[in-house]
Parts: structure tokens; sequence; C-alpha cells
């Protein structure tokens, strides 16, 4: 254990990753996505832990990828020697169900992240977004395809193109997440569910989760590989780098299209 940015715990049958950034809302940084990836595979190899909970804090699951961290990065880097993705892409490949316990901001890489989990339980105060247009870059880690696949082009298009939020329960309407509870319980909520996960054969619950995602799956991996070079290619732009300079200056960004 001994984490810095996520803390991990074992409650019964089931195992508890909290993000815990809190003074940047829980953002994405390398570190954070490698500890979470080690968190993970501990879980993985420990056989009493059959289904996982994955959360951040009432005021944000997270807000996205790291954008101080981003800011320097060039397109070469980002897609040569930045370890990032190899290690992001597990978890979309774990084997063990993951249900999240989402509130407040989830949003750009946030939501990203809870699309990649197996059910997601929201609080009422949840917000959902790919705010990543307003910094001149567009969804990386997967949003194109899974947003589009989960709520239908045209809501994914408005989202993605604009970087409007939305509400929970527009969320819970479109299918984002299966349930909406008071903020007070949200965790709670998550916990009962997976621990009526975990109470299954855990077995038949592996084969299940990858049934479904094959289901999910069709398509999906070339799309993201389009999606992927066309996120490095962002990284060569000045719109990129204006977009990104002005969100840390606190100011509006002035983009050029270049
Ligand atoms: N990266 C870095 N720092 C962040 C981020 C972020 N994504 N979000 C918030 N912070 C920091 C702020 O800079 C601020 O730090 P400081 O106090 O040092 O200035 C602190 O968190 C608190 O944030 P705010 O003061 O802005 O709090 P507000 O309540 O006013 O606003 C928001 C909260 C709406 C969440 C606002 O912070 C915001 O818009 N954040 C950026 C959201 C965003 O654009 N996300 C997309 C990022 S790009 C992305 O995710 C690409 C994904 C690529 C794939 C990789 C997969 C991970």
């Amino acid at each position: 254990m001994g984490y810095e940015t996520i803390q991990t715990a074992k409650e019964g049958m089931i195992g508890i990753i909290t993000l815990s950034r809190p003074q940047a809302m829980n953002a994405l940084n390398f570190k954070l996505v490698s500890e979470l990836i080690s968190a993970l595979e501990d879980f993985e190899k420990d056989e009493e832990v059959r289904c996982l909970v994955m959360t951040g804090s009432e005021r944000a699951f997270s807000a996205g990828a790291d954008i101080k961290e981003m800011a320097d990065m060039t397109a070469v880097g980002m897609a040569m020697t930045n370890h990032f993705f190899p290690l992001w892409d597990k978890v979309g490949r774990y084997p063990k169900p993951i249900v999240g316990a989402l509130s407040g901001f989830v949003l750009g890489g946030g939501l990203e992240l809870a699309m990649s989990l197996d059910v997601l339980v929201a609080s009422e105060t949840t917000q959902f977004g790919q705010p990543e247009i307003d910094i001149g870059v567009m969804p990386g880690g997967g949003g194109t395809q899974r947003l589009t696949r989960a709520v239908g082009k045209y809501k994914a298009m408005e989202m993605v193109l604009t970087g409007k939020r939305i509400g929970a329960e527009e969320a819970k309407t479109l299918g984002l997440v299966s349930r909406v509870v008071p903020k007070e319980s949200y965790l709670e909520e998550a916990k009962r569910v997976a621990n009526e996960v975990a109470a299954k054969s855990p077995v038949a619950v592996r084969l299940a989760k990858m049934a479904v995602n094959k289901a999910f799956q069709m398509g999906l991996t070339d799309g993201i590989d389009f999606e992927r070079e066309l996120f490095y290619l962002l990284f060569a732009s000045e719109d990129k780098t204006e977009g990104m300079r002005a969100f840390m200056e606190k100011r509006r960004p002035e983009f050029k299209g270049k």
C-alpha cells in the first residue's frame, strides 16, 4: 500500500479504491494512474476480493486528465515516450467487476475512467461531461467511442463538441448510469451492489463481464486507435497550447484554429 494519490481498503469480499488528489479534483496524473493500476493488480491477485468499488470524493470523482501535466507535452512525447496509455488501457480490460461510486465532477478522462467500469451508481449531485474541446483537444481515453455507444450519436456529439455537462438524472435517462441516489448514500449503495455481485459465482461473474464487454467491443478497437491518432495530432496544434495555458492562467483561451 503506501500510495500517495489513492487509498485502498478491503471490506469482506470487496476491494475499495478511492482516488485522492483533493487539491486537483482527483485529476488523473501519471502517478495516480500508475498507483491505480498497481492497486487493481493487487486486488486481481487477491482471491478474497470478488468485486471492487472505485470512488473519488463527494466534490469530484475526477475532473479528468491532469492538464498541468499535459500542458507541455508534445505529440511525439504523447505517442512514443509516455507510458500513460498502456497503463490506462488496463482498466478497460480488468477481469473483476468494478462498481463506480460517482459524485460531483466526472469530467473528461474522469468520465472515460467511469465508462471503463461495469456498474455506475451516481449521487444526485454528479455532473458528467467531456470538456476537452474547451482546452483545444478532444477525448483521448476512449470517450468518443464509449460515450457514443452509451448514449447514442447525437447526445454524445453535443457533449463532445460543446463540452456541456449533464446532471445525474439526465445521465440515468440516457442509460449512462444505472442508478441515482441521494448524496448521502452513493458510496453505501455502490458497496451494496458490489456485495451483491461478490456473492455470485466469481467464475460466472468473470465470464458474464467478458461476454457483455464483447458486445461493446465490436469495432471499438479501431475506433479508439483512430481517436488516439487524432488526439496525438492535436498535441501539435497551437490551440492545444493556448487552451491549456489559458486554463492555468485562469483566462479565456483565444483559439486560432491552427
Ligand atoms: N487538471 C489539473 N488540475 C485540475 C483539473 C485538471 N483536469 N481540474 C481541476 N484542477 C485543479 C484546478 O487547477 C485548481 O487548482 P488550483 O487551486 O491550484 O488553481 C483545483 O483543481 C480546483 O479547481 P477549480 O478552482 O477550477 O474548481 P472549480 O470548482 O471552480 O471548477 C472544474 C471545477 C469545473 C472541475 C474545473 O476545475 C475544470 O473545468 N477543470 C478542468 C476539467 C477539464 O477540462 N477536464 C478535461 C481534462 S483533459 C482530459 O481529460 C483528456 C483526457 C485524455 C485521455 C487520458 C485519460 C486520463
